[in-house]
């Protein structure tokens, strides 16, 4: 079984029952002009994640392994969006690549070096989470998935999220230190350090190479 050397230990997975995760990895989070600019932040914090985020995706497709990437987002008539989100503005306003967050948006879709290939899942989901008012934990059950590799953007906001949701619907996360990123570096430093705490009270912490290479060992 392939074995990563994770922060607070070793984590184990069966590739039968893995699946990596990418989280929300949006123009419009990761694009100069998107909503994550629109809110004042730095996009430049994110950008970083994409080349190993590509290199590790090429990797679990060249062994066979699936994996279901997320994109949040809202219908057009925002019915999907709750009220306090909604009030806070942004959402379903004109941006430079299209209504910011809406499902069929230039700017709502992944970007382009991360592009999901043909029979990859998209999970659509309007909120932070991935598990709420999604089909994700169906879909996880078709895989037989009990460990997930999480990967994507925000680290504190759906990244982290999700991972507190899927500790709680009992898989276990090696979260991808590389493969996440904030547009606070303090952010990215304290939310890792907070899914590996006591003991590993969300999950494990990782990089990208050492799953590359557990992955080739096994071969
Ligand atoms: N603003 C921010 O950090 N994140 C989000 O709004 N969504 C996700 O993290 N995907």
């Amino acid at each position: 079984m392939p074995t990563v050397d994770a922060t607070p230990g070793p984590f184990s997975f069966d590739t039968d029952s893995t699946v990596l995760l990418v989280i929300d990895m949006q123009r419009d989070f990761l694009l100069p002009g998107g909503f994550g600019e629109s809110l004042g932040n730095d996009v430049s914090q994110l950008s970083r994640t994409i080349e190993p985020l590509s290199t590790l995706m090429a990797a679990w497709r060249a062994a066979g392994l699936p994996i279901v990437h997320t994109r949040e987002g809202h219908l057009p008539d925002l019915s999907d969006c709750p009220p306090a989100k909604l009030a806070r503005g942004g959402i379903g306003e004109q941006g430079a690549f299209g209504r910011i967050l809406v499902r069929g948006e230039y700017g709502h879709d992944i970007v382009d070096e991360l592009a999901p290939v043909d029979g990859e899942i998209v999970v659509d989901k309007p909120g932070k989470g991935a598990f709420y008012a999604t089909e994700l934990s169906g879909i996880l059950d078709k895989f037989g998935a009990r460990r997930l590799i999480v990967t994507g953007v925000t680290t504190e906001v759906c990244v982290h999220t999700t991972v507190r949701e899927a500790n709680d619907r009992g898989y276990d996360c090696l979260v991808l230190a590389d493969c996440v990123g904030s547009y606070f570096p303090e952010f990215q430093r304290v939310g890792l350090e907070m899914i590996a705490a006591q003991g590993g009270i969300f999950g494990w912490v990782a990089d990208s190479p050492t799953v590359i290479a557990a992955l080739q060992e096994q071969k």
